[in-house]
């Protein structure tokens, strides 16, 4: 108990980030309706729009056309990737001057483990204060945070205030804070979750913390554990900085041994998005992809592939992983047991930046929306042809 209580952790998020970074470049676009996300003549969706647009009911993933339809005021811009990069490392640089433990979360936010900091920057508030202005005088942006002492009140309490805002939940009152708030603004209730808990009446976050951990086990799996946890303010997950991971590996044993190729393409692909979410994450590039694979008669082999240029993205690994699973197939005719993939020697993502090509810039946006889009309604909320027909499996 003494250890929970004693942690104290910042969670720090970007308000509107890149419409944000289009009105510091262009202050006339300061306090308009502004859209990033293209022309509405072309189909597309909204990445951010400003506040202003959202009060038109503009939000994140709406398609443009309906956008314009709703907000025909709106000012439609096309966005710069690699800008919203060059200022997501700025902000990453700020807070690191704060705290040297911070986990960066995509390109807009972070968590910093500031437990003891009180003396060198006064009360934690204070500090929050200073990173806030620091924020907005360097970089032209404003920023909301959240100080609980774990990972899911600090979100959440930097997500309830919104915009510009600062709010401080003191050890003791994660419940009352947590209690009356919709149960969606839990990280992890995705939007099949919410389903499944309003159909048990659960509507507040407090309905949540209150319902039996046999019937969330019964109908969310290890997931139900986890979000009655989060419900009642306990998380004991670390601020992991992002040099700690040295590889990433998804692995799985199937019920029976398949020889059905096109079924250990679907795996070796859901397993590779997952391990490109998670590179993402920690803000890392990979150099090599290992796979693995265990025959009907238990043998075991590993094969790997060094990379010239390092990759993050989901298809680039998949792709090296499906190219070492046909030579090793075609070697070996036994059904697999279990396949896994895994990825190493991995390096900053930014030391890549300048070698890309406008493609993989394209491809780097798409990824940074699909992990944001996944962040907030849950894995299984964007799912390709290919992992379909897996939607049943746990990978
Ligand atoms: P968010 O932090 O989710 O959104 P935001 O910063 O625009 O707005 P706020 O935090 O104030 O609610 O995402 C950060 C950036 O990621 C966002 O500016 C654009 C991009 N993004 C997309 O491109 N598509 C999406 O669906 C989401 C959610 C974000
Ligand atoms: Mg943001």
């Amino acid at each position: 108990m003494a250890e929970l209580t004693t942690k104290t952790i910042m969670h720090i998020d970007l308000d509107f980030f890149f419409v944000a970074v289009e009105q510091v470049l262009n202050p006339e676009l300061k306090g308009k309706p502004v859209v990033v996300g293209g022309n509405p003549d072309r189909r597309g969706v909204v990445a951010t729009a400003s506040y202003e647009a959202r009060k038109f009911g503009l939000h994140s993933g709406m398609p443009l056309l309906t956008a314009a339809r709703l907000c025909p005021e709106a000012i439609f811009i096309e966005g710069n990737f690699a800008r919203y990069r060059e200022y997501s490392k700025k902000f990453m640089a700020i807070l690191n001057d704060f705290s040297p433990f911070i986990e960066p979360v995509g390109i807009d936010e972070a968590y910093l483990d500031v437990t003891g900091f009180e003396s060198l920057h006064g009360t934690i508030r204070q500090m929050a204060g200073e990173i806030k202005r620091r924020i907005r005088v360097e970089l032209g942006l404003s920023a909301s945070i959240g100080i609980a002492n774990c990972k899911v009140v600090a979100k959440v309490a930097s997500d309830f205030s919104k915009p510009d805002g600062l709010v401080e939940v003191r050890p003791g009152s994660e419940c009352d804070f947590l209690t009356p708030l919709a149960v969606e603004k839990l990280p992890g209730v995705g939007t099949s979750t919410v389903k499944v808990l309003k159909g048990l009446g659960v509507n507040t976050i407090g309905d949540l913390s209150r319902m039996p951990l046999c019937d969330l086990r019964s109908r969310l799996g290890v997931a139900g554990e986890t979000l009655s946890r989060f419900a009642n303010g306990i998380d004991e997950r670390e601020v992991l900085l992002p040099g700690e991971a040295k590889s990433i590996s998804r692995e799985m044993t199937f019920a029976n041994d398949s020889q059905d190729h096109s079924f250990l393409e679907s795996v070796l692909w859901s397993q590779s998005e997952k391990i490109g979410a998670e590179l993402r994450k920690i803000g890392k590039q990979a150099g090599c992809v290992v796979l693995k694979l265990r025959f009907s008669d238990f043998s075991t082999i590993t094969r790997s592939k060094s990379l010239q240029k390092s990759i993050d993205t989901d298809k680039t690994i998949f792709e090296v992983g499906i190219k070492l699973l046909d030579r090793a197939v075609k070697n070996d005719k036994q059904a697999v047991r279990l396949i896994g993939i895994g990825v190493s020697k991995l390096v900053e993502a930014s030391q890549q930046i300048e070698l890309f090509a406008n493609s993989d810039i394209k491809l780097e946006v798409l990824y940074t929306v699909i992990d944001k889009i996944r962040d907030r309604y849950g894995f299984k909320a964007l799912q390709t042809g290919r992992t379909m027909r897996l939607k049943d499996l746990r990978i």
